[in-house]
């Protein structure tokens, strides 16, 4: 009895053929195909039992999408628990296979082949007839991008290890990576939220490994590093270097062999090699549980450059096809399917929607940095060692001039020595090259500005300080005060204004007071709250009598000017 799953997507027909039988077929057709489905929840067919959503056809499902306009992310749960909670699967470890890289580099088309194989791995000729077109996850030729966000393979893959558990298989397709459309973050957040809810990472990469392959590697991984809090072990567990179309099978032969030679000598680190390349390779050991590589050759200029291709075997390379019967059956015997671990611990297909959530949740917030492009991050690291520059040398000048126990300078002298360091720090500033461009760097400039009048506020205020009669500014005039009051109450009782001279007589109580709790919370340090209130009701009395008294001083001044 035949089983014919198939679907349509995007332009491009996608279908799965299978007959339980053992025998496959399939046809392209851009007209939406007519379904006969079974829609039992779990059949096996090809070696595999496959656990399907009822009433649904299988597909890719967007897990994870990418808004063009914010650049937010943001997760599909229900698609996500449709998948991972089906009562078959539930409580299964789960496996995550999961390719990642650049744009247009073969991603989608090589996970199809991973499909197959996992849909007729019984059957000898499990990577299809010569001229059955490619179908699963969408794939085209061109120049433009396809795939968007994170997908999943709608079916899970149940498969018997040799030990007799029972594993959950998930294939995952990720957005190209370095489009026109994404920034450095979402690639960074794509690579890195499927480097960690993967097993087993496949890292595409074409023609060859080179260093700022590696060092992309490097970034992402940090920026998924540093959302899993509470790492004991590797943060991540299997990678795989896929090379695409490899030209040199003289010098490394294709498949896991030549590419394990070649990767021990991509990520060799030697003593004479500059910290930077030993720091890069060093990172990513200390990632990954396990490394590997595998070498594939060119599928054929038709694969690469015909848009009248639509995944027919008869068009793709021998060479090709034959690494792939090599390449997939290893990647996907059931022995060598790592199960998803996190701090050791296995996931279960449950817990991964869990780890999903948590996750995604991590990079909708604000709380990582951001990851930058090289000439951003370099532009703002020269900008950033310029201020830190230009306010050294602003502090150190003015810590000659007012610091320490250096003796107290005057207001005006040191407001101008502060202007004229602060020039002089600006004018290192604008010396010191630096990149980004005008505009870039007079925002670093502000910041200098607003860091250099910071630290004059302090060193102002320490120079302040350091006046003897600003310190006893407070109990001199509680001193006076006290004083003027008692002199006060005196000639009022003697001139019979005994009522208001017991007043003044509370009054100058009260400023006694306030002077002995003064003199206290100097001593002890302790209520500076209301020694501040203090020094602020003794400033309001100063400025009250300087007021009265310029009055007084200013009156005959202007009556003499008037009458003159
Ligand atoms: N040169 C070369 N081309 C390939 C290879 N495999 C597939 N292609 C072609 O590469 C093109 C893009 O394939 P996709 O699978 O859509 O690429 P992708 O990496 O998924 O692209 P995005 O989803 O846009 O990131 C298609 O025209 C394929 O025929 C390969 O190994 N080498
Ligand atoms: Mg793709």
């Amino acid at each position: 009895m035949p089983v014919i799953i198939g679907f349509y997507n995007c332009g491009r027909a996608v279908s799965i053929s299978a007959h339980t039988a053992g025998h496959t077929q399939g046809k392209n057709k851009r007209a939406k195909r007519s379904f006969v489905c079974r829609f039992t929840p779990s059949v096996t067919h090809g070696g595999s039992t496959i656990v399907r959503i009822m009433g649904s056809e299988p597909g890719p499902v967007q897990i994870v999408t990418v808004s063009k306009d914010d650049h937010s992310f943001s997760l599909d749960t229900e698609a996500l628990e449709r998948i991972l909670l089906a009562p078959e699967v539930r409580e299964k470890h789960v496996v995550v296979l999961s390719v990642a890289g650049a744009f247009r580099k073969g991603k989608s088309f090589i996970l199809d082949f991973l499909l197959r194989y996992m849909y007729r791995k019984s059957e000898e000729n499990w990577l299809g007839e010569e001229d059955e077109p490619l179908t699963g996850f969408s794939w085209r030729g061109g120049s433009e991008p396809e795939t968007t966000g994170i997908q999943l393979w709608s079916e899970v893959f149940q498969v018997q290890k040799s030990d007799g558990t029972e594993v959950a298989v998930l294939l995952m397709d990720t957005q190209g990576a370095f489009d026109t459309e994404s920034t450095v973050k979402d690639c960074a957040t794509i690579f890195a939220l499927s480097t960690m809810t993967s097993s087993i990472q496949i890292y595409n990469l074409s023609q060859n490994i080179q260093e700022d392959d590696l060092q992309q590697l490097q970034l992402f991984t940090e920026y998924g590093r540093l959302a899993m809090d509470e790492i004991f072990l590797k943060p991540f567990q299997s990678l795989m270097f896929l090379i695409r179309d490899w030209s040199f099978p003289y010098e490394y032969k294709y498949g896991f062999k030549g590419g394990s030679e070649f990767l021990d000598k991509r990520l060799q680190v030697k003593e004479t090699q500059h910290e930077e390349l030993q720091t890069v390779r060093e990172h990513i050991y200390s990632c990954f549980s396990s490394i590997s590589c595998f070498l594939l050759p060119h599928p054929g200029l038709k694969v690469a450059t015909s848009p009248a291709f639509n995944g027919q075997l008869k068009d793709v390379a021998t060479e090709f096809k034959e690494e792939l019967r090599s390449l997939i059956p290893t990647l996907l015997h059931s022995d060598s399917l790592a199960e998803k671990e996190i701090n050791g611990n296995k996931v279960t297909c449950r817990g991964l929607v869990e780890y999903f959530k948590a996750y995604i949740k991590i990079y909708q917030g604000e709380d990582l940095p951001h990851p930058k492009s090289m000439l951003l991050a370099t532009a703002e690291a020269n900008n950033l060692a310029a201020v830190a520059a230009a306010k050294d040398q602003y502090y150190k000048n003015m810590e000659k001039t007012c610091g320490g126990d250096l003796p107290y300078v005057s207001p005006d002298s040191l407001e101008e020595k502060h202007n004229f360091f602060l020039r002089e720090s600006l004018h290192l500033f604008t010396s010191i090259k630096k990149m980004g461009g005008q505009d870039f760097c007079d925002r670093y400039q502000s910041q200098l500005e607003a860091e250099v009048a910071e630290l004059w506020q302090s060193f102002s205020k320490h120079n302040e300080s350091k006046n003897i009669f600003s310190a006893f500014r407070t109990p001199a005039v509680l001193f006076v005060l006290v004083c003027f009051l008692y002199v006060l109450s005196g000639v009022l009782l003697f001139i019979g204004l005994a009522t208001v001279s017991t007043a003044c007589d509370c009054v100058l109580l009260l400023a006694m007071i306030a002077m002995l709790t003064w003199a206290f919370i100097r001593y002890s340090g302790k209520y500076r709250g209301v020694g501040t209130a203090i020094d602020q009701a003794a400033g309001v009395v100063l400025e009250q009598a300087t007021v009265v008294l310029n009055k007084t001083r200013g009156s005959p001044v202007a009556q003499v000017k008037k009458s003159s």
